[in-house]
């Protein structure tokens, strides 16, 4: 901690390890304080190296005890131990290394390594959390068979699971017992895991599509037994469907789930062992919403895919963590959508690139999915790698068509199944299974920030002739400037005055379904399509084939059309919210003209039009009538005026909830839940678009006879869904019934900590006077702990990340808390310190005031000696050349 300028590690100095290590074996002996671990292993020098100098393995914080080379221990002055690990100066060619180590789990905050979260022990160690067990070469392209025997107290620890196969267990003296564990697929260390408590579990049985059986297990604490199902549920239509899709099959006896408390992240997928942030396996309709239902599906799924995407096949280094990441994200995102609903899945998606990962790559943080240097790996398991690396997948898939690209990821998992490769060894699969030249694709790896395609149509009547011409501008960004032009490819559909798609030809290639592919190359491209008999409306982006941004001057006629005909259910969507925002920037830009704010008509008949559309699923039309976030709108806007977008928003809910207030009363009622609760794609979107409506209507905030529909639906206490959107538009009022409602929701769920996270973040979102002091004043109530990140999340980054009007506060105090919560935090857990520092990243973006005292908080969190996890974001936020 606190090194002045920490060290950056580069893409370029890339060498292999000197060593390998084959075989691992561990022995741990838990205890409530001071835990031994025992290890043996053989290393042998690696053929594919250079080196010759000292030998380092990775360690950090171990207080070594003994260590032994061939059975003979060594002298102290025959290594050295420092910051990074222990030094052998002259190791043999092959050789038995053991030592016996003591670590202190029970003193371990930063929830990396072994450490207690409630009454148990866990792991987690992707990165680089493995070096804070025992001495290892701690990188992923080192691969070991792993044994483990784990020793505890048999009483307090009565499971004891770690990855692979189980073996021998039984009794040892003082009230003591053990477990064996055999992995026997060769792994990096971050894949490593242990478990010890005293869990209770589901089981099911699995058959493989070649006829073995697994079994699979989900272990909790015991008064959550009653929350797995759904999990458990999630976990066998996974294992289905990556077998009637990818033709993959699980490949060991045992498949185990373990849900913990205290995690920094969402779930690991360590072999055979996953361990889950309790929030994505815990759930029940009255404590869980249906956006958790859905989060636990599509983790659960994410984590079980990484067997083959991640684990079988794993990563050379962390530079291509998105070989890894992206393409698991690009599963899971498919496994979504064949179980729910395809369209409403993508929208999700892209709304998410669009909000967060889109200003990411827009500011000082931004970096290629590949990234070409770190300081701290943790920092760089971000949206670009995740999200838009899962795009980077999907346009390769689109770019070969379904048979080729599952003819491409055959010949991935053949070639590379058992090492650790790179996203070039991926893409050249693509192109062997193709014929595809993706060499200029691969731009999209290497360079950072979000493509602009600037479109201009014209139409010649008399020679019938429509003609799009296309310029594509990518971004300076960070350490990179004029960047070459991408392949990008560019789904297009034209519209006839009726709605109907123009059949379409270009070159080679005819439209399917009304949309063409085009692939753009050039800096400049012009497509020019004859025998057109009218001014057609173009639909460009179909189903948002390439993460990018596009510049075109709409007309609201062209957007209206689209939004009432388009084929493509995805560009239909996003129609409505292009022209929605057009609407909200003109309000915000007559409220700073001190002009009154005016909404269209024809914005209000679109929106009644979509409000009774008979054909389209109902959690469709919940999300043409979601309004664009402000952190989305801020990005079209010089300097971003966050109180005329909320006052925008709030404006434009109230004119169209007045002029429609009657239809949506009548819509609120058709869609009122009636009897059983059901969790299907159906039933979600009928509960979504409910609740979509009681917001618009909420708005009305005089209007005591929609307050009381609030009221009924907090009151009927149906389902977790309907309880929060009653809960946080009543947190949101103004009105004296709230406190008594908040009061009563916490005391029904004094006992259940992800339930308690809901009432903090309605608290910290609501958009009052008093908010940051509610906040701060929540930061002691008994549910609340600055060690655990699910709280942390769910108070501090609620407001910091979901309360745009509080924590932008032009007198400096939303980032002052910020500050003072960065600082109490990184002596506990840098990682989720660092995270909650990205809050300040794009400081630039607002007025000269507010950039005074961003740059206030940021300057004191540096003087401070921080981490370097929360160091290196705060340091390239202030970088000069950083927007
Ligand atoms: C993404 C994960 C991490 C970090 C989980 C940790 C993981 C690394 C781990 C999508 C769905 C669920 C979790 C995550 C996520 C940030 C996000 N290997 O599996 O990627
Ligand atoms: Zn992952």
């Amino acid at each position: 901690m606190k090194d002045s300028t920490p060290r950056a590690i580069r893409l370029a100095d890339y060498r292999p390890p000197p060593y390998l290590i084959d075989r691992v074996s561990l022995r741990f002996d838990l205890r409530e304080t001071g835990t031994r671990v025992f290890s043996f292993m053989h290393l042998r020098r690696n053929p594919a190296s250079e080196a010759t100098e000292s030998l380092l393995l990775h360690g950090e914080g171990l207080d070594l005890q003994w260590l032994a080379i061939d059975g003979m221990r060594l002298d102290e002055d025959e290594y050295r131990v420092d910051d990074e690990g222990l030094h052998l100066p002259a190791p043999p060619e092959q050789f038995e290394l053991s030592s016996e180590v003591i670590i202190a789990p029970e003193a371990n905050t930063a929830l990396e390594g072994l450490y207690r979260s409630g009454g148990m022990f866990c792991t987690q160690c992707e990165a680089e959390g493995f070096r804070r067990i025992t001495w290892f070469l701690d990188r992923p392209d080192v691969m070991a068979v792993f044994d483990v025997r784990i020793e505890a107290d048999r009483e307090r620890y009565p499971v004891l699971l770690s990855n692979g196969n189980p073996g021998a267990a039984g009794e040892l003296p003082d009230g003591r017992h053990f477990a064996e564990w055999h992995d026997p697929h060769p792994k990096p260390c971050y894949l490593f895991a242990l478990v010890a408590g005293d869990l209770k579990h589901i089981e099911e049985r699995f058959t493989t599509a070649s006829g073995r059986e697994v079994v699979l297990r989900i272990h909790v604490e015991p008064h959550n037994i009653d929350k797995c199902e759904h999990a458990m549920r999630s976990l066998v239509a996974a294992m289905r469907w990556d077998e009637e899709h990818y033709g993959r099959e699980y490949d060991l006896e045992v498949f185990n789930i373990v849900a913990v408390d205290d995690f920094n992240m969402g779930a690991m997928e360590n072999k055979g062992l996953n361990i889950f942030n309790s929030k994505y396996v815990l759930a029940r309709p009255d404590t869980a919403t249906d956006t958790d239902f859905q989060g636990i599906e599509g983790v659960v799924a994410h984590e079980y895919f990484h067997n083959w995407t991640g684990n079988r096949i794993t990563c050379r280094d962390w530079f291509q963590l998105s070989l890894k990441e992206g393409l698991t994200v690009y599963r899971d995102q498919e496994f979504s959508a064949d179980m729910g609903s395809r369209p409403l899945k993508r929208i999700e998606d892209v709304r998410l690139l669009r909000t967060h990962q889109f200003a990411e790559d827009a500011g000082p943080m931004a970096h290629p999915v590949r990234p070409q240097s770190y300081i701290e790996i943790n920092n760089f398991y971000t949206l670009t790698v995740y999200e838009k690396g899962a795009e980077v997948v999907r346009m390769q898939a689109r770019l070969l068509g379904p048979k080729r690209f599952r003819a491409a990821m055959d010949r991935y998992f053949e070639r590379f199944d058992g090492q650790a490769v790179t996203t070039d060894d991926f893409v050249a699969c693509m192109e062997a299974a193709s014929g595809h030249d993706l060499s200029q694709f691969k731009h999209w790896y290497d360079y950072a920030g979000t493509p602009v395609l600037h479109v201009q149509d014209s139409y010649d009547a008399r020679k019938r002739r429509y003609t799009l011409k296309i310029r594509q501008e990518v971004p300076d960004t960070p350490g990179q400037h004029h960047k070459p032009p991408f392949h990008i490819p560019f789904a297009i559909g034209l519209l006839d005055g009726e709605g109907r798609d123009i059949p379409l030809r270009y070159g080679d290639s005819d439209s399917d379904g009304g949309s063409l592919l085009l692939e753009l190359r050039e800096r400049e491209e012009v497509f020019v399509f004859d025998d057109i008999e009218e001014r057609p409306t173009p639909s460009l982006l179909r189903g948002f084939s390439a993460p990018v941004k596009i510049d075109y001057d709409w007309s609201e006629e062209q957007l209206l059309h689209l939004m009432a005909h388009d084929s493509d259910g995805f560009n239909r969507w996003d129609a409505g919210q292009t022209l929605l925002r057009q609407v909200l920037l003109r309000m915000v830009a007559q409220r700073q003209e001190g002009a009154s704010m005016s909404v269209p008509e024809a914005l209000v008949g679109a929106l009644r039009t979509a409000l009774f559309d008979e054909q389209a699923e109902q959690a469709l039309i919940a999300e043409v009538l979601a309004l664009p976030a402000i952190g989305y709108l801020g990005d079209f806007m010089a300097v971003v005026d966050v109180d005329g977008l909320h006052a925008a928003r709030e404006h434009l809910k109230r004119t169209v909830a007045g002029a429609l207030r009657e239809d949506l009363l009548m819509r609120y009622e058709q869609l009122r839940e009636t009897g059983e609760y059901r969790i299907d794609a159906a039933a979600i979107g009928r509960r979504r678009l409910k609740n979509t409506l009681l917001g618009w209507l909420a708005s009305l905030e005089d209007d005591d006879a929609v307050f009381q529909l609030l009221l009924d639906q907090y009151g009927a206490q149906h389902n977790m869904t309907d309880v929060m959107a009653a809960l946080s538009l009543i947190a949101d009022s103004e009105r004296p019934e709230r406190e008594d409602i908040l009061a009563d929701f916490a005391r029904r769920w004094a006992n259940e900590p992800l339930v308690m996270d809901k009432w903090f973040s309605v608290q910290a979102m609501a958009v009052r006077p008093d908010t940051l002091a509610q906040v701060r004043t929540l930061m002691d109530h008994p549910a609340f702990a600055l060690t655990n990140p699910n709280r942390v999340r769910a108070l501090i980054g609620a407001f910091v990340n979901g309360n745009p009007v509080g924590f932008h506060a032009a007198d400096g105090s939303g980032y002052a808390f910020l500050a003072e919560q960065v600082l109490a935090l990184d002596p506990l857990n840098p990682q989720i310190a660092a995270r909650l520092a990205r809050a300040l990243a794009r400081w630039r973006r607002y007025d000269e005031q507010r950039q005074l005292h961003a740059q206030e908080a940021l300057r004191r969190m540096i003087s401070a000696g921080v981490s370097k996890d929360v160091y290196e974001i705060a340091s390239r936020s202030l970088q000069e050349d950083a927007e």
